[in-house]
């Protein structure tokens, strides 16, 4: 079992879009394992997204992270970093397939609803960030009837 680190973006909490985000991820077979709506910091928006400060979008970015309140969460799952990437499409609105989450909700790239971690590693440092406080260990009754022994 692998854990990702999922964002609901400003965009995305604005538009009423929390529910329907969570219960696709509920509803594929994914645990949830820790949640919070928070309105972070700039300093801290510029941490979780350093890789990309040298980005020229970077500055826009960082607005857009801290325009509102977001919904961070913590998702396990067998294989859920890279489906949760599947299942949010990608980065590009444009070339987002429909039936994503950015595909069905998403136009712009600077307002694309959701974030997702890119990687196992990425996912480690990311849920590290944003949930030092750790994670509930449960797991659902109905293991046996999503995942096989
Ligand atoms: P990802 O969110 O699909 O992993 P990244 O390349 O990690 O994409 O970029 C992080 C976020 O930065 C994107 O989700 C998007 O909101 C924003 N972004 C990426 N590329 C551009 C761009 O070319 N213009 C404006 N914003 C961008
Ligand atoms: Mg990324």
């Amino acid at each position: 079992m692998e854990t990702t680190f999922i964002m609901i973006k400003p965009d995305g909490v604005q538009r009423g879009l929390i529910g329907d985000i969570i219960s696709r991820f509920e509803k594929k077979g994914f645990y949830l394992k820790a949640m919070k709506l928070i309105t972070v910091e700039r300093s801290f928006a510029e941490k979780h997204y350093a890789d990309l400060s040298s980005k020229p979008f970077f500055g826009g970015l960082v607005e857009y992270i801290v325009s509102g309140p977001v919904v961070a969460m913590v998702w396990e799952g067998k294989g859920v970093v890279a489906t949760g990437r599947l299942m949010i499409g990608a980065t590009k609105p444009s070339e987002s397939v429909p039936g994503s989450i950015r595909g069905d909700y998403a136009v712009e790239v600077g307002r694309n609803v959701i974030h997702g971690s890119d990687s196992v590693g990425s996912a480690q440092k990311e849920i590290a960030l944003w949930f030092p406080e750790g994670l509930s260990e449960w797991r659902s009754e109905m293991h046996p009837w999503i995942y096989e022994a």
